[in-house]
């Protein structure tokens, strides 16, 4: 991905979502379907330090707060609870909005440990967009009172990403949870999301077109991503890289 300089990305945030980060301040967006416990994971990391509003121009609630580990600031935006970021609703579209254009340095995917093949839906999603994922296993109290278990190892492997197994009601796994954000905020984390494969008519479609979006967006944005959008005829989609990118017709013409 392109590098944005800090003093643009923070511009870029402050006008397209009303975010204001201090100086050097991470930002790390938290996504998960409605009532697996986004919320409590938000309390719970940023205590009193938060502030609630609107996401410009929505109806939509937005609460962002903030914390420090170790040497570091972070700023924490609790995303709408959506099922999906394929923006069918506004949620959708906020929360994919962020996690597309607002550059969280993580996304924090909060899924739940007693429904989690519904819930990893969501987080292959998020991995097509950003490498930058860490998952969050929540619920892991309620997962052993209904003798689920979950091999937090094997999934990780799976997923090409860091896994953190909480039960944020009661605390458990929040110092593990700082402690992966930081490390992924700084860089030091590796990923490599697994990538869903498509039919091979889909695949050689996302071939074709890659190229000619690469010239279009540079490297702003998942290349195969965005050609995913294109070919689902994702019109708010392209609306909105228009918009965020400021990059006139040129998908425009791609998609048609
Ligand atoms: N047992 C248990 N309950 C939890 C845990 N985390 C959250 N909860 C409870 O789950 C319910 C939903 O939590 P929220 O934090 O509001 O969930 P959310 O994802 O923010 O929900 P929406 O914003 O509505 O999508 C609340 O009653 C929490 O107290 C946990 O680890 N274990
Ligand atoms: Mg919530």
């Amino acid at each position: 991905m392109d590098k944005l300089s800090i003093e643009e990305h923070r511009r870029m945030l402050r006008e397209h979502f009303g975010i204001t980060t201090t100086p050097g301040q991470f930002t790390v967006a938290l996504a998960g379907n409605p009532n697996v416990g986004k919320s409590t994971v938000f309390n719970a990391l940023t205590g009193l330090h938060q502030h609630t509003g609107n996401w410009p121009g929505k109806t939509v609630d937005n609460a962002q707060g903030s914390f420090t580990y170790l040497d570091s600031s972070f700023l924490m935006v609790d995303l709408p609870g959506t099922y999906s970021i394929l923006a069918h609703t506004v949620e959708e579209q906020v929360a994919r909005d962020f996690i597309c254009f607002g550059k969280p340095d993580a996304t924090l995917v909060v899924l739940d440990a007693t429904c989690l093949e519904r819930n990893l839906n969501l987080a292959l999603q998020v991995m097509e967009i950003t490498p930058k994922v860490i998952v969050c296993v929540n619920l892991m109290d309620e997962a052993v009172k209904k003798n689920i278990t979950i091999n937090i190892t094997a999934l990780q492997k799976e997923l090409g990403v860091p896994v953190i197994p909480t039960a944020a009601r009661n605390g458990i796994g929040l110092g593990d949870l700082r402690h992966a954000l930081y490390e992924m905020s700084i860089g030091l984390a590796l990923t490599n999301p697994r990538q869903i494969r498509y039919s091979s008519e889909v695949e050689t479609a996302i071939q074709e077109l890659a190229p000619k979006i690469s010239r279009c967006i540079g490297h702003t944005l998942s290349p195969r991503w965005v050609a995913l959008r294109l070919l689902d005829g994702d019109q708010a989609f392209i609306d909105s890289i228009t918009h965020y990118l400021d990059l006139e017709n040129t998908l425009q013409e791609l998609a048609v």
